[in-house]
């Protein structure tokens, strides 16, 4: 069996570690596609996010209550760059964190793209599944805001570190999308795919720019495997994070059927044959979805596989 997992951050790095646990049991094979909207270069160094809580959480070096960066950081280079003045002083990297930047962004410098570089430091971590950038290519999440300085576009790291999404806020735009191609191996992935799992990952910033990449959502939604999203948000708000803030903008309820509504149902020209809401959320209509509420609180890798399990039986 062939499991691709469309993934953010912390939402995407811990169910696929339920997907992870769920395919040594029925010996699967697990590729997920990952955000890059995310990613910025700071310091000269290139930040990849959502790959990095994806990679270290799969790793075992995740900083769990965090939810991004290293367990056991230092900060004696965030300290030292504040002393120069360095900005932005509203973003800071942990020295361990330091490490993976410096070898991706001598990597990518050296005319490597990300997935290889992806697979490179993959090689350290031993994830277990395949990480896979979306896309290769420049692909940057911006909000478009405004404020007493009027109407610009901020990357979406401005938005909500330092703004913490705090701020009037019109539309997300995904700047370089229209020319960005899928990842080597990503469309084969979907198209070999038994099953396709959308990640109980922030729709708006994480899963949309995904589905962006030129050709990657219609592989997806006219692909031969069976579709099965996991919503990420339960009794109406968010479990963390900010989707609640982003699914404002877009003017979409804050509730696991919402979110199901926004992905759609295949049969109408959206993504969706399956659909998994929480316990409370029962009872959610997606109009041509099979939805079905089950348990969706990730406390620990064998209730994480326990939802994996359910959106396979549910397709
Ligand atoms: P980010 O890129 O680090 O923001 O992470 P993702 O986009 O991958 O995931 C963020 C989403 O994960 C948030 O909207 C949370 O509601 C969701 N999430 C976090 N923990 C859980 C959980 O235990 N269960 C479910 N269903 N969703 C969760
Ligand atoms: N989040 C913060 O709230 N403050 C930070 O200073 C910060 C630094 C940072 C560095 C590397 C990294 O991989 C993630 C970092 N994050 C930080 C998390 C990040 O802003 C977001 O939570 C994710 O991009 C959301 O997916
Ligand atoms: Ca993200």
């Amino acid at each position: 069996m062939r499991i691709v997992v469309l993934a953010g951050g912390i939402g995407g790095a811990r169910f696929l570690l339920g997907v992870r646990a769920y395919a040594r049991d029925v010996d699967a094979e697990v590729t997920a596609v990952v955000n890059v909207g995310d990613d910025l270069w700071l310091h000269g160094l290139k930040i990849c996010p959502d790959l990095d809580s994806v990679m270290y959480t799969l790793g075992g070096g995740a900083d769990p209550e965090r939810g991004w960066g290293r367990v056991g950081e230092s900060w004696t280079v965030k300290q030292e760059l504040a002393a120069y003045g360095a900005q932005p002083t509203w973003f800071g990297l942990g020295d361990k964190d330091i490490a993976t930047h410096l070898v991706r962004s001598t990597m990518l410098n050296g005319g490597y793209p990300l997935s290889a570089v992806t697979e490179a430091l993959s090689s350290r971590w031993e994830p277990g599944v395949r990480l896979l950038p979306a896309t290769d290519d420049r692909l940057e999440t911006h909000a478009v805001v405004e404020d007493d300085e009027g109407q610009r576009a901020i990357h979406f790291q401005e938005w909500w570190v330092r703004y913490r999404a705090d701020i009037p806020t019109h539309r997300f735009v995904f700047v370089g999308a229209e020319t960005a191609k899928p990842a080597p191996g990503v469309l084969d992935a979907i198209a070999s795919a038994d099953l396709v799992l959308i990640a109980p990952s922030n729709p708006v910033v994480s899963v949309a720019p995904v589905l962006a990449v030129p050709g990657l959502r219609a592989a997806v939604a006219d692909g031969p495997a069976p579709v099965v999203g996991v919503s990420p948000i339960i009794g109406g708000a968010p479990v963390r994070g900010m989707a609640d803030r982003c699914l404002a903008v877009l003017g979409v309820e804050c509730s696991a059927a919402g979110v199901g509504r926004l992905y759609g149902g295949r049969a109408s020209g959206g993504l969706l044959d399956g659909w998994l809401v929480a316990e409370e959320d029962a009872g959610a209509v997606v109009p041509e979805v099979t939805v079905r509420a089950v348990p969706l609180r990730m406390t620990d890798e064998a209730a994480t596989a326990a939802m994996v399990r359910a959106a396979v039986e549910l397709t």
